[in-house]
């Protein structure tokens, strides 16, 4: 009975002590086990005298079942803690701003290239890219520029070999589609050219679009129509067209196209040099020497072309005063055109 006392104090105390899970259960086992001291006990029974047993069995059944609830509300205790522990471990402060997504937006360039494809694929304009190293036939020689021409110069393109250049405008694109499409046909040419010249209004790389309307019956009048309604659609605004007589060796006749000052509307402002009118746009009849190279039936067929520079479209329908804000790749620049 004594040693049944002692063995209760330290076993009471030993599972109230118990740090964790594991030396909880290895305390279970060392009491309340198979071999455990609590169970040897249990087995002392029977061997005891009638008048003892009685007394030493309840002893021994209080101490297990004493045990156990000790043992089971000691592991409850324990599971709580390591609850409590694992939420204070993995506490998340909701309350802090997130990490905002940052999106991106078209280049201003790309952006007006759509805008345009959008407005003449409304006039059932199909859109045509080609490559930008060219042959000198397709850049040069298929469009009536003489080998003599000024166009041609050093000083203008950018040659990679003897037979090859940078194109210098994507008229070369038309030609190659004249040369896979019959009439009637509509097409635009969308893409970068290069020439050699850079100062404050010309950077060695650029965008053009042209366009070209090949079938029966074509005349300058359509072309004047396309244009303007061109023009007004991508300016949002019923500004004046006027034509002017120009050259270009692709066309005849040919003309240079002017629009009433986006900004003044008229009165004249440092965009316009106080004239009023912006210089937009080339265009003219195609040159019967153009149909002849790409084989369209000149007696039959007649067409009208026309090119345009696309940075120039851009500073003026953002009125972004300097072109080489297009090519800086300035995030903060770029970003204002969401
Ligand atoms: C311009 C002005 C006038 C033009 C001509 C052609 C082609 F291939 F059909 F002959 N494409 N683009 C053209 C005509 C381009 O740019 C100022």
């Amino acid at each position: 009975m004594e040693n049944l006392e002692s063995l209760a104090r330290e076993s009471v105390e030993a599972v109230n002590q118990a740090a964790d899970a594991d030396s909880l259960e290895r305390l279970r086992v060392l009491y309340l086990g198979k071999k455990g001291l609590v169970t040897e006990q249990l087995k002392l029974i029977s061997t005891l005298d009638p008048e003892k047993r009685r007394s030493f069995g309840q002893a021994v059944n209080a101490l297990k079942q004493e045990l156990t609830e000790t043992i089971r509300s000691r592991g409850e205790n324990l599971a709580g803690q390591a609850i409590e522990a694992r939420l204070e471990a993995e506490r998340i402060d909701v309350t802090l701003p997130g990490r905002h997504a940052t999106s991106g937006s078209w280049h201003p360039i790309s952006r007006t290239i759509a805008r345009m494809e959008d407005i003449f694929a409304s006039l059932g304009f199909d859109s045509a890219e080609g490559p930008e190293i060219e042959d000198d036939f397709y850049n040069f020689e298929a469009l009536n520029i003489p080998a003599d021409h000024p166009a041609r110069a050093m000083h203008d393109t950018f040659y990679v070999d003897d037979k090859s250049v940078l194109r210098t405008h994507t008229s070369p694109v038309q030609v190659r589609y004249m040369l896979e499409h019959k009439p009637p046909l509509q097409v635009i040419a969308p893409g970068r050219v290069y020439r050699c010249d850079s100062d404050m209004t010309h950077t060695p790389m650029f965008h053009q679009v042209e366009g070209l309307a090949v079938g029966e019956g074509i005349t300058f009048g359509h072309l004047r129509g396309v244009l303007s309604y061109f023009l007004r659609e991508f300016f949002e605004t019923d500004l004046k067209v006027k034509f002017r007589p120009s050259y270009f060796p692709f066309t005849e006749p040919s003309a240079e196209v002017d629009i009433s000052c986006v900004f003044c509307g008229g009165p004249g402002c440092r965009v316009c040099k106080h004239t009023g009118w912006i210089e937009i746009l080339g265009c003219g009849m195609v040159h019967p020497e153009v149909f002849r190279h790409v084989g369209v039936d000149y007696e039959k067929y007649t067409g009208y072309a026309f090119g345009m520079g696309v940075e120039r479209l851009t500073l003026l329908r953002y009125g972004v005063d300097d072109l080489r804000l297009f090519f800086d790749n300035d995030v903060s620049f770029l970003a204002q055109f969401q």
